[in-house]
């Protein structure tokens, strides 16, 4: 059986914390979507790692961690994060998996993130110019590399081809800078990268499966920034809903049991694109500074706002969310009135549902206020010790979503993580 955990707003939701405390109970961790684009912050003692690529389930010894098809990998970024993740004395050869399908990001990817972006001037996505769109564009395209061919002896014509095809669209955007560095890099990080474990992702994940093995499938990104379901054209290149997890693991979706949401407390965006319970004020800055709310893989501050249940019920709907983890409560411990944005007014009309274009449209939030909780909430142990202000408001939030926040993380400790029952 799969449980699946990811996102329910627009990322940074605090996915890693929770896998990393969820992977004790898991025998293969495996990420399904997405690339280097993603942050996953965790805590190993008191050092904190970032993640990209590398399953959130690493630091735990006898877990096998899988990179799967539905990735998008990049060589360079993956053997920096394995030179980290081995400083910690974990030995990746034994317990990190890849799939031969998942596809490559290459170089001149990276060039046509940077070159598209700029070339959208004022309506850019705000990309975080790893080269994902451009990677899963030749996925789509049928063009794309995949891991398996770096052990084909045709690579490097077959890369030689693909650039020379990348080139032309580079001179269309007049893009003049020069990749020789980064492909000399990729290069040496290709030959790093075949020496892990290679592998028919397909086949290890049933076997592991049919063994009996526990598979946590690690979503990344948010499900407001899925290709199909999110705020497009504003989200990223990949299905980051459960769904995902079918085809960017190949299993069947019978398997999948629990699914997991994560959701902070109040809501964060980083990059453009519509936000309807954005606070662009002191109240957004105060969020901001508490809940130290910066892009883990490019440092951009991050948007700030309240909760938002209508994207959130819209969430537990295409994922089918079975439990709810709620994370950064104590991140609102110093505010003494709280808001919940329970539907939309869009041109007076109000409305519970994400509308086509949410971009296009002017949409005021309205609120439903709750006391705040004014303690310091980081110091409870148990459920019994919570303030009671604060199980009122995921008490609603329950009711609201029709299903039930399960955790609450009230710390980026590893032991700070309560079970309400
Ligand atoms: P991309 O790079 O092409 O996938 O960007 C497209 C949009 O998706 C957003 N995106 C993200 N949003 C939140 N967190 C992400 N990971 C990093 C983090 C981001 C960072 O954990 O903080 O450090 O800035 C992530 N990755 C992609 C992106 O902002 C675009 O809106
Ligand atoms: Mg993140």
């Amino acid at each position: 059986m799969v449980d699946v955990l990811l996102g329910l707003q627009w990322g940074d939701e605090g996915k890693g914390k929770i896998v990393d405390y969820f992977a004790k109970d898991y025998d293969v961790v495996a990420r399904f979507q997405g690339g280097p684009n993603a942050g996953h912050t965790l805590y190993v003692g008191d050092k904190k790692v970032v993640l990209h690529q590398i399953p959130s389930g690493v630091f735990h010894a006898n877990k096998l961690n899988l990179i799967g098809n539905g990735v998008v990998l990049d060589p360079v970024t993956l053997k920096k994060e394995c030179d980290t993740v081995a400083s910690f004395g974990v030995d990746l050869r034994k317990n990190l998996f890849i799939s031969e399908r998942t596809h490559l990001i290459l170089p001149t990817h990276r060039a046509l993130d940077k070159a598209a972006e700029l070339s959208k001037g004022t309506q850019k996505i705000g990309s975080t110019l790893k080269g994902i769109s451009p990677a899963y564009m030749d996925k789509t395209g049928r063009n794309g590399l995949r891991v398996g061919d770096l052990l084909d002896k045709n690579f490097t014509t077959a890369y030689i081809k693909l650039r020379l095809k990348h080139q032309k669209l580079l001179d269309n955007y007049n893009f003049a800078e020069d990749i020789s560095v980064w492909e000399e890099e990729f290069f040496e990080a290709v030959e790093f990268l075949k020496q892990l474990n290679i592998v028919n992702g397909e086949y290890f994940i049933n076997d592991q499966i049919k063994a009996g093995k526990k598979v946590l499938a690690e979503g990344a990104q948010g499900s407001m920034l899925d290709i199909d379901f999110g705020t497009f054209p504003f989200v990223t290149s990949s299905n980051t809903i459960s769904a995902g997890v079918c085809n960017g693991l190949g299993v069947a979706p019978q398997l999948i049991r629990e699914v997991y949401g994560v959701t902070k407390a109040y809501c964060t965006r980083v990059g453009s694109g519509p936000f309807p319970t954005e606070l662009e004020n002191e109240t957004g800055e105060e969020l901001r500074k508490i809940g130290n709310e910066f892009g883990a893989t490019t440092g951009r501050p991050r948007r700030c706002g309240w909760i938002d249940l209508v994207a959130l019920r819209f969430a537990c709907m295409v994922n089918g969310v079975t439990k709810i983890v709620m994370t950064k409560a104590d991140v609102l411990d110093a505010f003494k009135e709280l808001q919940v944005c329970t539907s939309y007014s869009i041109n007076g009309k109000e409305s519970q549902e994400i509308p086509f274009r949410l971009d296009r449209l002017p949409v005021n939030p309205v609120y439903k206020s709750f006391p705040g909780w004014n303690s310091p909430s980081s110091e409870a142990k148990s459920a019994a010790e919570l303030p009671e202000t604060m199980k009122t408001y995921v008490s609603f939030i329950n009711e609201y979503l029709g299903v039930e926040v399960k955790y609450i993380s009230n710390g980026p400790g590893r032991d700070q993580i309560i079970l309400v029952d």
